[in-house]
């Protein structure tokens, strides 16, 4: 079979779902050549198991408003691969939430899972609900109506859900809470967790440290560093928060900042009080930046994305797609030096094809934004050991991971001067999980 027959089979069974058709294409282009080159994945159908999710739940989320109203929302939990273990991956609660978005997420999470170097599966779940304008009880009583049928596909040694867009301490909190009730068991079945109840140290801050490690060792590779650097971010939610924190420390600035009713532009750059003030943003429920320029009396640009800033980081942290093919050419335009996905694929094919093409650096969410679900896997670890590790512990093990994610990417996607991280990220991960796979049998 060739790689477009291929891919052409994967569209007419999953018509209707660009986003994992966009995600299976880009694994597919990178692994091809490996999987033909090794007679036993292909005899295996390594691909053909690999592209097909183990399960899919899909349920009903019934639950009662401020008002009285009985409001009806869907919930969804993608189990994608278990191969290397109990699957693993965070809830999305966001109106945007459909199958094809969390097949993309469950799918990727896989790979991303693999280059951690820890034993985690893959998978993914969420809910379209729409947290804004929402009251705090009226989210406790939504999480509580999705664990009371999420508790029976989930458990510590089964698939370990965690946070995602919309999806805090706060959520897991209330998730943590039905779980226990309705199972009668005190576990590790989220990640995510407060402080006080199982929680890790650093898992707050992972995602935003970890991309913040992965692009140093990038820009060391060009003899770089952060030192002085201008950084343009999206979003403004628990990813760029964590980013903001290590850029700052590191010496660079960001000047950037977005939601979607625009962004904002900081040219003293966002630290101090200003850093602190997108956690309470993010409580509000309100989903606007604006709010940041209110406060501060910076800029904002409604409607727009920061991608029109001169920066030389761009780290775009907000929601797949969210960087297309002009923003990359404004960027490299601009002489931006490095773009680092940390939301899950951030930029679209075209933009990847821009900055590649300009042979920016350019590394992939798989690989960018994969400290989280490591601190996630740290998580368990202290779970199983019913042990609380330091953050000097925690953070050490967070940037060896990351380290040695950047390495396995230089390993298989090194090309003469230039390193293809798309590529290297792919591959490396899926080698891991097609030999765990073949290893196993056909199951
Ligand atoms: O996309 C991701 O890796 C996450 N949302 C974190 C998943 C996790 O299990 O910590």
């Amino acid at each position: 079979m060739t790689k477009q027959a291929f891919l052409d089979d994967v569209a007419r069974k999953n018509a209707g779902e660009p986003e994992f058709l966009q995600a299976v294409t880009e694994v597919v282009d990178s692994v091809w050549d490996v999987c033909e080159a090794n007679p036993r994945f292909k005899e295996a159908k390594i691909l053909e198991r690999m592209v097909e999710p183990e399960r899919t739940i899909m349920f009903r989320v019934p639950w009662v408003d401020d008002q009285g109203n009985v409001q009806v929302n869907r919930g969804y939990r993608v189990e994608f691969n278990s191969a290397i273990g109990p699957y693993k991956g965070g809830l999305r609660f966001h109106p945007s939430v459909n199958l094809s978005i969390l097949k993309f997420l469950g799918f990727e999470q896989t790979f991303k899972n693999s280059l951690t170097t820890l034993p985690m599966g893959g998978g993914k779940g969420g809910s379209d609900f729409n947290a804004k304008g929402k009251s705090d009880n009226e989210i406790m009583h939504f999480c509580q109506a999705f664990m009371s049928e999420l508790f029976r596909h989930i458990g510590p040694n089964t698939d370990v859900p965690a946070g995602d867009i919309g999806v805090g301490g706060r959520e897991i909190g209330y998730l943590f809470g039905m779980y226990k009730k309705l199972r009668n068991e005190f576990t590790g079945v989220l990640t995510g967790k407060g402080l006080n109840w199982g929680g890790s140290l650093i898992r707050p801050e992972a995602t935003g440290f970890g991309a913040v490690y992965f692009c140093a060792d990038m820009l060391k590779g060009v003899k770089e560093t952060f030192k002085d650097k201008i950084v343009t971010v999206s979003g403004f939610g628990n990813v760029a928060w964590g980013a903001i924190i290590k850029i700052n420390e590191l010496g660079g600035k960001v000047v950037t900042l977005s939601g979607p009713d625009g962004y904002i532009y900081d040219k003293d750059g966002i630290t101090g009080e200003k850093v602190d003030y997108l956690l309470q943003m993010r409580a509000s429920n309100n989903d606007r930046v604006q709010d940041y320029a209110d406060e501060f009396g910076v800029e904002f640009f409604a409607g727009k994305r920061p991608w029109e800033v001169k920066c030389d980081i761009a780290m775009p942290c907000a929601i797949q797609n969210e960087l297309g093919e002009e923003d990359a050419q404004n960027l490299v335009a601009n002489g931006v030096k490095c773009v680092v996905e940390v939301s899950n694929m951030g930029c679209t094919p075209e933009a990847v094809h821009v900055l590649q093409s300009a042979k920016t650096l350019f590394a992939p969410g798989k690989a960018v934004n994969a400290g989280g679900v490591a601190t996630s896997g740290l998580e368990m670890s202290q779970n199983s050991l019913r042990m609380n590790w330091s953050r000097e512990e925690v953070d050490g093990h967070l940037h060896t991971i990351m380290d040695s994610i950047h390495e396995q990417c230089v390993k298989y996607g090194k090309d003469g001067d230039y390193v293809d991280y798309v590529k290297g990220a792919n591959i490396a991960g899926f080698m891991k999980v097609a030999n765990a796979m073949l290893d196993q049998g056909v199951v």
